[in-house]
């Protein structure tokens, strides 16, 4: 199937001949997404959400230089040169992105003989995962962060996220707060506390360079090993806290169902999967210090949670962030990191008893 529209988008870039098919690809939140096959290849094309992503330009001079310092390194200890990054396309004038009447939009070479997962099912996947995270901050440790762009700034700013989804409730701008009120009092009842710990974690732990949106389907799987091959989705590549890098990954890594179910009550987290996630990451992110150690289950917490009111936030302002493909969409996204939360709530000591026993066996 070639979508026409899609095709031409694709002829602004060097893929060196017509295009065989254009098709939507992935689940990605954000950009559109299409997987364009020509007889020299496959290209992952993207139209940028601008409304997320207000500089195209900031964001492609990031790519560029986050993408060239993974592959020098990645050269340097002999790993998969290839395919251990994306690798952008340049337009045919010769810039990594291009405006059309409908956007910006970018190219870059799929990655053969990957794949990704939503939710990761086995401890191997999501132990693989936590290796593949852990590896990417350390090989960007020696990354210069004040070079660059802050592509959304405040991110990670958990307590003016609740800030954000309280003007929205008080807003009501798509008459929905009544519906889920209660879903809504429990977002709103635990943002005192969440921000103290939030503004706590900032003051105490280091800046690094981290990626700020590790869903697990932001990293591509090698199809033959099921090995970590690379971090994808580059867009959010900011000075951040490892915690929360980790913290994010957890949330669909190590859930033991997808963030858009519909039944909430499915939900919780995999303690299984959070030892295989945390022990692939204190493996491969060196240099964590022990505050960071220590803060890892908060993060879990404080990501599920922000990211959580985050959908409540968009459900009451009636979908205008997050792609939904039904009507309750982001409000059974919000159930389902709630329901997700109480769970790790409930469980921070055991959680917290297995990061230190992992701690242990790296220090020893
Ligand atoms: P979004 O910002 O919308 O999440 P992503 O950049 O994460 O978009 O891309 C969406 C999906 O497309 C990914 O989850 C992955 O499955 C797939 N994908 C993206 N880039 C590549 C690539 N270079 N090679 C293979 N698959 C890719
Ligand atoms: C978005 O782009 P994607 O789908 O990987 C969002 C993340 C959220 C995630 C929730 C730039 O991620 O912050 O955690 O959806 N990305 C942006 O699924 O807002
Ligand atoms: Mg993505």
């Amino acid at each position: 199937m070639i979508c026409s529209a899609v095709s031409e988008r694709a002829a602004m870039f060097r893929i060196g001949g017509g295009v065989l098919s254009a098709v939507p690809h992935g689940s990605g939140h954000i950009n559109d997404t299409y997987l364009v096959e020509t007889a020299k290849g496959r290209f992952i094309l993207q139209r940028i959400n601008t409304n997320v992503f207000s500089d195209p330009y900031a964001l492609t001079e990031n790519l560029l230089l986050v993408t060239s310092h993974i592959r020098m390194k990645a050269a340097l200890d002999g790993s998969d040169f290839e395919r251990c990054t994306l690798t952008p396309v340049p337009a045919v004038g010769g810039a990594f992105c291009a405006e059309a009447e409908d956007g910006f939009w970018r190219m870059s070479r799929f990655i053969e003989g990957s794949f990704s997962m939503d939710r990761a099912e086995r401890p191997e996947d999501t132990y693989e995962g936590g290796r593949g995270f852990g590896r990417f901050m350390t090989l960007l440790s020696d990354f210069p962060a004040e070079r660059l762009h802050e592509t959304i700034p405040n991110f990670h700013n958990t307590p003016l996220r609740l800030e954000a989804m309280k003007r929205s409730a008080a807003e009501d701008a798509a008459g929905r707060l009544s519906s889920c009120a209660g879903l809504y009092e429990e977002y709103a009842s635990r943002a005192a506390r969440y921000s103290e710990e939030w503004r706590r974690l900032d003051a105490a732990l280091p800046k690094r360079v981290t990626h700020n949106d590790t869903k697990i389907n932001n990293i591509l799987f090698d199809s033959g090993t099921r090995r970590a091959l690379a971090v994808i989705d580059l867009d959010t590549v900011m000075p951040g806290l490892s915690v929360f890098d980790f913290g994010d990954a957890i949330r669909t890594g190590a859930a033991s169902a997808d963030e858009d179910t519909t039944s909430p009550e499915t939900m919780g987290l995999s303690v299984g999967l959070f030892e295989a996630y945390a022990r692939g990451y204190l493996e491969e992110a060196k240099g964590l210090t022990r505050k960071e150690t220590e803060a890892l289950v908060l993060g879990a917490k404080m990501m599920t949670y922000e990211c959580g009111s985050r959908f409540m936030a968009d459900y009451l302002a009636g979908d205008v962030y997050f792609k939904a493909s039904r009507p309750s969409h982001n409000l059974d996204r919000a159930a389902s990191q709630m329901a997700l939360l109480r769970d790790m709530e409930r469980r921070t000591d055991e959680l917290e008893e297995t990061v230190r026993g992992l701690a242990r066996v790296q220090t020893d």
